[in-house]
């Protein structure tokens, strides 16, 4: 099976396990996760989901449920009230303890808050994201006030990481997030103490969020190799 279908047959997986009508639903951003709203709009089309209530993490994602039908809101809006029933949303590395390294998509900063104001939190990937332990195969990627960036920069590599500021592609400087920052992507030789990781950064004056999420996981769909879909329940 082909990445992108197995990619789909995860998303797919994951909403027909844990999304039920009426919910309060976040829908994260990523190849993975992109998939999730055709299958969702594909389900209301059916009559098999009705009175969602949808916050996404990114406007890539908010702009795909509009292009297919589906209306968004906020976690501002007083319905939603800053606290969802469920969120699901892909990752980057996935540590035997289910803590995860998120980010390289560039919107950790509005996934970190959608996934921290939900009650349940669901988690879409394949084995490749599967690691012994978070920080060795891929950086740390972190949301930074562009003013603070040097600062940050030489913060971070007293502590041992190598920086470097994520490029845009087609557009001459860095990328800028949703919010008008910077990232730093930021590889540590390996990170087995994220918990306390997380908190170090946390308190540099400049950072704006981490793309270390420590928050429990509930669910976690791992696409695997033969092409099956594994439930894990952690
Ligand atoms: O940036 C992120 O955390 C995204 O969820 C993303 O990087 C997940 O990876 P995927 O595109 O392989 O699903």
């Amino acid at each position: 099976m082909d990445k992108t279908q197995l990619k789909k047959s995860i998303a797919d997986k994951a909403v027909d396990t844990l999304i039920k009508s009426g919910m309060k639903i976040g829908l994260g951003t990523g190849s993975t996760a992109i998939h999730m709203v055709h299958r969702v709009a594909e389900l209301q089309r059916e009559g098999k989901l009705k009175s969602l209530t949808i916050v996404t993490t990114s406007l890539q994602t908010e702009l795909e449920c509009l292009s297919s039908g589906m209306a968004v809101t906020s976690l501002m809006n007083p319905q939603v009230d800053g606290r969802l029933d469920l969120t699901i949303d892909g990752a980057d590395e996935i540590d035997p303890r289910y803590r995860l390294i998120k980010g390289h998509g560039g919107a950790l900063l509005t996934e970190k808050i959608t996934a921290y104001a939900s009650t349940q939190f669901a988690v879409v990937a394949d084995y490749s994201k599967l690691v012994d332990c978070l920080g060795i195969k891929q950086s740390l990627p972190i949301e930074v006030v562009p003013a603070a960036l040097t600062v940050v920069g030489k913060t971070l590599r007293n502590m041992g990481a190598e920086v470097t500021m994520r490029p845009a592609t087609h557009f001459a400087g860095p990328v800028y997030t949703e919010r008008g920052n910077v990232l730093l992507d930021s590889k540590f030789e390996s990170i087995p103490d994220p918990v306390s990781l997380e908190k170090e950064i946390s308190t540099i004056p400049g950072v704006v969020e981490s793309g270390l999420f420590c928050r429990t996981v509930n669910h976690v769909f791992i696409g695997l190799e033969d092409g099956t879909v594994e439930h894990r329940h952690p």
